[in-house]
């Protein structure tokens, strides 16, 4: 240490390890790894009243995984696995948040969260350093390293229609649901959006609500989950081979678990093709049908168009009213996050369901009585927004982050988000956003170990060297941000507006945000760096 830390207004910050930002997946994890297998000090906040991060606010009706649990779980504690019995494939909001609970008391976390407490400041001490971070209650924390697990898909994406204040009813956002739950029954129910959260929220509470009108501005390639038990021998087949079953996990590109397809879909006859898509079609899951089936129908149109061609009929067999059959009919590339939801299509043949294009019949505004759209006034008990989210970035620049001679995060980041792997900023030492931009675009409980183990490891680094910080250089970012542009190109996704590109959000650089070339490769570029001692990083 060179000098005294700033305190601002001359109270001694409490001096810590390490600070993590959040306790979801990332968050829980970063705190146990970095307390209890190194040994450092460590607090970790979150604003919400309880852990669990996005599956402690995404308790709307319907809130499910979408990704096999045997995937969705962390993998290193094996007792941990073995003694978790979840109940089904997809299993819904309250259990992956008791899941999480249990791993805060398994671990004994607990005693080192501060919750309902908001991280407001960070703002690097080249002086001495380190991370002065600063809450909403006032607490002032100096510590050598941030570990922020603030959320990819956590800050809302709020749409501001006119006269949205003036709605009598009431008015949820399906991130930020209460606690307490909802009751539709008897109420006209409106929903904007068909996202993941849109689709399940629609499907569930359609059985409830009086009437239900769901206000759609892209069609979305939806297909069915098939909700059920875990199948029980490909459970066992991964109690047999634990490391085996985790290992292709880690080296797959999806991180979901299950064998990604090495075949084209131009590769087989037309016959074949349509053999695959249906089997997986019945066997269930967004990310299965994209990558089982066929290798590239993320990336070749040829392949793309195939599948949504085969999903387009689907929509057309299950829907029965011609009109609304084609509302429901995207145009598009099937290149957005891939969605599934069992009886989502069926759900627009009930009599109390209307679907509203918004494209053809945009929202005007927000009356006292319901949403006003071009044509029609459609009174409302209760409007949902199922609008998303700020991803990405959308948490990390809420905290004012002030770097190395004075730079702003949100100015470094005003033209568009850059990191070195998606884990580390030039001019912000020693700062580790996981699933920040630029991170592995894939099933996050696998990839928050495969960057805790990293970040584990620079840690140990920097106590064998006797360094104090690190950080990459502008150079090696841009190098990095690069190499993200040139494999985001390859792919389809960059043509279709979504969260993946910033394009949901008003005003947000639209642009590459990940590493597309999946969970194994990103790994082996994270191990990389490691084994060459850090190439392009500056120590300090
Ligand atoms: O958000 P979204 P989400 N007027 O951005 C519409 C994860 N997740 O919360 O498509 C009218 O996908 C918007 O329309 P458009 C998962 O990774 C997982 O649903 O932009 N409509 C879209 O229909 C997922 O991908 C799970 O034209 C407006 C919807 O709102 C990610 O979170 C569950 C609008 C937003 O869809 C985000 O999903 C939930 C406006 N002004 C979420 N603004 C599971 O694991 C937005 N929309 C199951």
């Amino acid at each position: 240490m060179s000098g005294p830390i700033d305190t601002d207004d001359g109270v001694e910050p409490v001096e810590l390890d390490a600070v993590v930002i959040g306790t979801g997946f990332a968050g829980l994890l970063a705190l146990h790894v970095l307390r209890n297998d190194l040994g450092l000090q460590v607090r970790a906040f979150d604003d919400a009243p309880g852990v669990g991060g996005t599956w402690y606010w995404n308790c709307y009706p319907g809130a499910r995984a979408d990704t096999e649990v045997t995937a969705y779980c962390y993998s290193f504690d094996r007792d941990l696995f073995d003694s978790w019995r979840w109940s089904e494939r997809y299993p819904r909001q309250p259990e992956i948040l008791a899941y999480l609970n249990h791993v805060a008391d398994r671990f004994d976390l607990r005693r080192s969260i501060t919750l309902e407490t908001r991280v407001q400041r960070a703002t690097f001490d080249e002086h001495t350093n380190r991370w002065v971070v600063v809450t909403n209650r006032g607490e002032r924390l100096a510590a050598r390293f941030l570990i922020e697990g603030v959320g990819l898909l956590s800050s809302t994406n709020m749409p501001a229609f006119p006269g949205q204040e003036t709605f009598t009813g009431e008015v949820f956002h399906t991130a930020r649901w209460p606690q307490a739950g909802t009751d539709f029954r008897g109420k006209r129910v409106g929903v904007i959006g068909t996202g993941s959260s849109g689709v399940q929220v629609i499907t569930e509470i359609a059985p409830d609500a009086d009437h239900l009108t769901v206000f759609q501005r892209s069609a979305q390639y939806s297909v069915p989950a098939r909700h059920g038990a875990i199948d029980a021998e490909f459970l066992a087949s991964i109690h047999s081979d634990y490391e085996g079953y985790w290992h292709r996990v880690r080296s797959s590109i999806t991180g979901f678990g299950f064998e990604e397809s090495t075949t084209p879909a131009a590769d087989v006859p037309d016959e074949e093709r349509e053999a695959i898509f249906e089997r997986w079609w019945q066997h269930g899951g967004g990310f299965q049908f994209m990558f089982a089936t066929f290798s590239d129908i993320g990336v070749d149109v040829f392949a793309n168009n195939a599948a949504t061609d085969f999903i387009k009929r689907k929509i057309a067999e299950t829907v029965t009213d011609p009109d609304t059959a084609r509302m429901l009919t995207p145009t598009d590339l099937y290149a957005k996050r891939p969605l599934c939801c069992d009886g989502y299509f069926e759900t627009y043949n009930r009599d109390n369901v209307t679907l509203v294009d918004v494209k053809a019949d945009p929202i005007v505004e927000i009356t006292p009585r319901g949403i006003r759209t071009a044509g029609v006034e459609h009174e409302l008990d209760v409007i949902v927004f199922a609008t998303g989210f700020d991803a990405v970035t959308g948490n990390t620049l809420k905290i004012a982050h002030t770097g190395r001679d004075g730079i702003d995060l949100a100015d470094h980041w005003a033209h568009r988000p850059t990191t070195h792997l998606g884990l580390m900023t030039s001019g912000f030492p020693n700062m580790f956003t996981m699933f920040g931009p630029m991170g592995p675009f894939t099933n996050q409980p696998p990839a928050d170990e495969v960057q805790i183990e990293w970040i584990a490891d620079v840690i140990r680094h920097l106590q064998k060297t006797g360094m104090d910080t690190i950080e990459p250089t502008a150079e090696t970012e841009a190098a990095w941000v690069a190499t993200c542009d040139e494999i985001g190109h390859s792919t389809l996704f960059p043509k279709v507006d979504s969260w993946i590109n910033g394009a949901n959000v008003p005003g947000k650089p639209v642009t590459i945000m990940f590493y597309m070339a999946g969970l194994g490769s990103y790994a082996e570029q994270l191990r990389r760096a490691r084994d060459d001692d850090y190439p392009g990083f500056r120590f300090a």
